[in-house]
């Protein structure tokens, strides 16, 4: 008997030294692949991944596509998610969707769950329903919004 408990505990403490090591290694590696698959069309803020596949369609087909793909529209909660998708606009100089409107209510915007926005960074004079039929956002190169009817064709930009 004697010893055995300590040898059983030396044991242990060699097996978490390796997995130490081993869970270093993963880690390194999966940083550097996250680097690579982010290039050049995807941002991470925070845990939330912005990425485009530069698609062009309707906010329906945009919509559609993010979901798909098991994400959905970019929708910006604070400055720094706004930045990020402001410089994927600049990359592709093209305007996005993002998954905010006000179908259901004139002038009330919300995300795509029905929940009241909690940020807006609206040029000025927007939102101004033109022509009475503006109910999406597109985001501009100086990511600044503005309404815009969910018919016309903008880049892609989903979040995950
Ligand atoms: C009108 C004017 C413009 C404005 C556009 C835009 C359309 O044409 O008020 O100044 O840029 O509407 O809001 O979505
Ligand atoms: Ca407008």
């Amino acid at each position: 008997k004697g010893d055995s408990g300590l040898s059983e505990i030396n044991l242990l403490k060699r097996q978490v030294s390796t997995l130490e090591g081993q869970l270093r290694a993963l880690q390194s590696s999966f940083s550097k692949y996250k680097q690579v698959i982010m290039f050049p069309n995807g941002r991470i803020v925070g845990e939330k991944i912005f990425m485009t596949s530069g698609y062009e369609g309707n906010f329906d087909s945009l919509k559609q596509r993010c979901s798909q793909a098991g994400g959905q529209l970019a929708s910006p909660r604070n400055a720094a998610e706004n930045a990020a998708i402001q410089q994927i606009v600049v990359l592709y100089n093209k305007s996005v969707f993002l998954g905010i409107n006000d179908i259901q209510t004139e002038g009330r915007f919300k995300y795509l769950n029905g929940e009241n926005i909690v940020y807006s960074n609206w040029q000025t004079g927007e939102p101004n329903n033109d022509n009475g039929v503006e109910d999406c956002v597109e985001l501009y190169s100086s990511g600044k919004w503005n309404d815009k009817s969910c018919g016309e064709r903008r880049l892609i930009v989903c979040e995950f």
